[in-house]
């Protein structure tokens, strides 16, 4: 056996040293945008998101609601793979039919009705937030909206009429026909809104702006709405069905797909690799993985990964490491990886995007794995605890948690993903648990959050885009002493509750 002569370590082991910062280096002026799929050096990635953040291909994370919510803040979600091909190219096609904007005319729908006219009407035109109207005809009056997040909290009972749900206008903040972008931007950001419908005089609806259309059209102020864009979205495959299933998933709109697996190192990915490459002639974008050190990245860079996924062993619901002895602390296998992936860019001209895949815990970890190397996160743990993942929220000893299960469990028994058939067809033991995570509000105030700090943290190391925090981060590692220092120390908490995050 060989037997490396270095310890592998975790992000928590490290600090980032502070580099020169210009006045013109502040948060505004840092840009998260980062490339998802490989592309020659000197030109742009065919594919990229705006925030680095991607969700796990995992059952109690990434469905359609989830997609949609982190889609809008400008992330990537990879619809999970362990479900039947119709289920999953279902989940993809409401994501890609999904309308950002929203004026449901005609709709028919008022406060009497019920949820379940709601959720057709949702259903049949693809939209996630609803107007209703005092007539139900998009000329009436507006009396309130509900949104897709209303759905998720009332959909136990269906009969449930519309108006127990429903955001009432007067909780609204409208806004006369013609108001700017900017000062819709102000309003929205003032009273913490996620949307801002835009009423006439009259107080009939003429449009509606969301915080990331603002975003998008800073540049051009009279635009009030931008109804019919189509939202990003990934999915997860396997190495097994893949002849069948990713046909489906690209003629059902998925813009990259990944292979899921907990070791990427094996002819199964390198076959459904060349499959896709060779069958779609270079044409659809498949991320691969997992892998942990530059053997690994080879074999997948050079069976043509267009992104490869770093870590084994560190997920927060895994044991495979515990199981199988298998893995590397994930710090050490970004590093390790994204040497490589440096190395293979010099030799060959093609820079190969790496995810840092599991074990993220707290939002300074994401900004050490972007500086180790990594162009992007994959998160389970994180997601899974916001109203838009797919799993029960509930009362455990007095806090709100959600469940949150691993692939390798056998609540999820996702075989495919460990390339463990037993006699019987299935898995042989666990590789993953099932467990409750603290229950942590909505999607979009948590990314907001995370991304600001990221963004704090560019600015204090003189950096504004991923790129240049690459190039020029200086970590050092830290004793298990001064992590002690690193958190409030030698005082009495007031709030005991306060969690790093
Ligand atoms: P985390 O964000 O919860 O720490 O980790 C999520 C990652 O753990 C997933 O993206 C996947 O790579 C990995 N995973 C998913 N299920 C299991 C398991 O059951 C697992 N062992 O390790």
């Amino acid at each position: 056996a060989k037997i490396y002569d270095f310890e592998s370590r975790t992000f928590d082991e490290y600090l980032l040293v502070p580099n020169y910062a210009d006045k013109e280096c502040s948060s505004e002026n840092v840009s998260l945008r980062t490339p998802i799929v490989r592309y020659k050096k000197g030109e742009e990635s065919p594919v990229n998101i705006n925030i680095p953040l991607t969700s796990a291909v995992m059952q109690a994370v990434s469905d359609d609601t989830l997609a949609i919510a982190l889609a809008r803040q400008g992330g990537l979600s990879f619809i999970y793979s362990s479900q039947s091909i119709e289920s999953q190219v279902e989940m993809i096609r409401k994501v890609k039919r999904f309308k950002s904007g929203l004026v449901v005319s005609d709709s028919n729908l008022t406060p009497q009705d019920t949820l379940e006219e709601i959720l057709e009407l949702k259903e049949k035109t693809g939209h996630s937030t609803v107007a209703i109207t005092e007539d139900g005809s998009s000329n009436g009056k507006l009396l309130g909206l509900v949104t897709s997040r209303d759905y998720r909290v009332s959909r136990l009972d269906p009969n449930t009429p519309i108006s127990e749900f429903m955001t009432p206008r007067e909780k609204l903040v409208t806004a006369e026909e013609g108001i700017s972008l900017s000062e819709a931007n102000d309003i929205i950001w003032d009273n913490k809104l996620n949307q801002l419908p835009v009423l006439t005089k009259d107080g009939n609806l003429v449009g509606m702006v969301f915080r990331k259309d603002y975003r998008e059209h800073k540049e051009n102020p009279l635009e009030l709405t931008d109804a019919n864009k189509s939202l990003m979205v990934g999915a997860g495959i396997n190495t097994r069905d893949y002849k069948e299933r990713v046909p489906a998933l690209v003629e059902a709109g998925a813009d990259v797909l990944v292979i899921d697996s907990s070791n990427g190192f094996t002819e199964w990915q390198y076959e459904t690799l060349r499959w896709v490459k060779e069958h779609y002639d270079g044409k659809v974008y498949c991320g691969a993985g997992n892998v942990v050190d530059e053997e690994g990245f080879r074999f997948l860079a050079d069976a043509g990964a267009d992104f490869i996924k770093v870590g084994i062993g560190g997920g927060s619901i895994c044991i495979t490491r515990e199981q199988k002895g298998i893995g590397m602390g994930q710090a050490t296998a970004v590093q390790i990886v994204s040497e490589a992936r440096d190395k293979y860019l010099e030799e060959t001209g093609e820079y190969i995007p790496l995810c840092s895949d599991g074990g993220i815990v707290y939002d300074n970890h994401m900004a050490l794995a972007l500086a180790m190397g990594s162009d992007f996160v994959m998160l389970g743990r994180y997601f899974a605890r916001f109203d838009e993942s797919p799993t029960r929220r509930m009362l455990y000893n007095g806090t709100y948690v959600k469940e949150y299960w691993g692939e390798g469990s056998n609540r999820a028994r996702n075989w495919q993903r460990y390339d463990a058939v037993g006699k019987s067809g299935g898995m042989v033991f666990e590789e993953g648990v099932d467990s409750y995570v603290p229950y942590a509000g909505s999607l979009s105030v948590n990314v907001e959050q995370t991304t600001a700090k990221i963004k704090a943290t560019m600015v204090a190391c003189g950096s504004r885009t991923i790129s240049e925090f690459q190039d020029k981060a200086r970590l050092v590692r830290v004793s298990s002493a001064s992590i002690t220092e690193g958190g409030a120390h030698d005082v009495i908490r007031k709030n005991t509750e306060a969690t790093r995050a």
